[in-house]
């Protein structure tokens, strides 16, 4: 059957067993509604700003404090009486499993129909595979890459089942590739930005544009120099080791897609490494990673993307470095 027509007819069935459930009262039969964050419910993005250039070229902040709620309120077993008393006063049922689902996203309490998952899970999981297959596989689209001003290179892999089984060959880029950026980009810059769709095409549709027009703002406030930004077709982290021996920025910032969970499918990190070079060892990394509307959001990531900067150029040093220098 054609695959598109298989997940859209999951996402129908889902949809009218969702609303079928809304229908019903009893609290044992009731979904919760899990919530990424206290006053979220799960799966739905908080409602952000998206971050646009207004005509003095600034980027507008939204404000995103999160409230404080209270840790649910687990019943626990009295341990002054017997153990049979105890537990026939307090079963376990007392502990409120719907309070604890809705501090997590993951698959807890979902319930079960004699040793199988509940037909409502077993598609919710399905369509969530399904979209996070489709991040993999996706592709970034051309006018984003345009409307960001980002020029496209590729890494030396061909394909993405390629990228997928050779992680060396997404670490560095094609020849093409590597005339293309000696080409086009400022030599020595204080900071080098990059942006690739690594695991999730997703992650970069989803978040690219806030997150880098925040940080070019944030790095602008700061009085940091911005060279040449571009777009690497199926990179990999430590191709940043490379765009440090060409390009001898002082800090290397990559925007990649995440390997996509079955929560967020679109979850971008941003890795960053003092002068980077081939064979900067891994504890010289660092990441902010959960960028998307359900986790850090992509504005404020951006801003405070700009605020580790300005500490990696003081102490002239990224990850377990710079905790070792900072003290
Ligand atoms: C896959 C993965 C790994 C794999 C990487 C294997 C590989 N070669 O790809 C392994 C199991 C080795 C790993 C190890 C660690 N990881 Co990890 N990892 C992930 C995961 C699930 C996906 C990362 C991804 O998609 N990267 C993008 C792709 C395109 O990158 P890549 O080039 O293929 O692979 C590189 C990165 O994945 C990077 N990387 C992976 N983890 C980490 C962690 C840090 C701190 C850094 C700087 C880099 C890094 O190393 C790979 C090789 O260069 C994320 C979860 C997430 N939501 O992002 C956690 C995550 C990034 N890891 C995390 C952590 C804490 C670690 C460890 C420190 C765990 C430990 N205590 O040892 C180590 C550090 C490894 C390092 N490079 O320094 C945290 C980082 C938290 C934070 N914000 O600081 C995350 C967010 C998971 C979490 N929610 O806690 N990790």
């Amino acid at each position: 059957m054609n695959e598109q027509l298989v997940e859209q007819i999951t996402k129908m069935v889902v949809e009218k067993l969702q609303t079928a459930k809304q229908g019903q009262s009893s609290p044992s039969d009731r979904e919760m509604p899990v919530k990424l964050f206290s006053d979220r419910p799960a799966g739905q993005s908080v409602e952000t700003k998206s971050a646009d250039r207004v005509p003095d070229g600034k980027v507008t902040f939204h404000n995103t404090a999160e409230k404080n709620v209270a840790a649910p309120a687990v019943k626990t077993v009295n341990t002054n009486d017997s153990c049979k008393v105890a537990r026939k006063e307090q079963p376990a049922e007392h502990v409120n499993l719907e309070e604890l689902r809705k501090k997590t996203p993951a698959r807890v309490g979902v319930g079960r129909a004699g040793s199988r998952p509940k037909t409502n899970a077993w598609l919710q999981f399905r369509l969530d595979h399904a979209a996070a297959v489709d991040a993999v596989y996706g592709e970034v689209p051309d006018d984003l890459l345009q409307q960001l001003n980002l020029f496209q290179v590729h890494s030396k892999v061909k394909d993405k089942e390629e990228y997928i089984r050779r992680p060396d060959l997404g670490r560095r880029l094609s020849d093409d590739s590597k005339a293309i950026v000696k080409e086009k980009c400022k030599h020595a810059p204080t900071v080098q930005i990059v942006a690739s769709n690594g695991l999730s095409a997703k992650a970069i549709e989803e978040n690219l544009k806030d997150v880098f027009l925040s940080l070019q703002q944030s790095l602008a406030n700061l009085n940091i120099e911005v060279g040449t930004p571009f777009y690497i077709d199926k990179g990999r982290v430590a191709l940043m080791d490379e765009i440090g021996e060409m390009l001898q920025p002082d800090v290397v910032v990559m925007l990649i897609g995440e390997r996509p969970g079955l929560v967020s499918a679109e979850s971008l990190s941003a890795y960053l490494c003092y002068k980077p070079r081939i064979g900067t060892i891994e504890a010289d990394r660092m990441v902010i990673s959960n960028i998307h509307k359900g986790g850090i959001p992509p504005v404020e990531a951006g801003a405070y993307l700009g605020t580790v900067i300005q500490k990696v150029l003081k102490y002239e040093a990224s990850g377990v470095s710079l905790v070792k220098k900072e003290g």
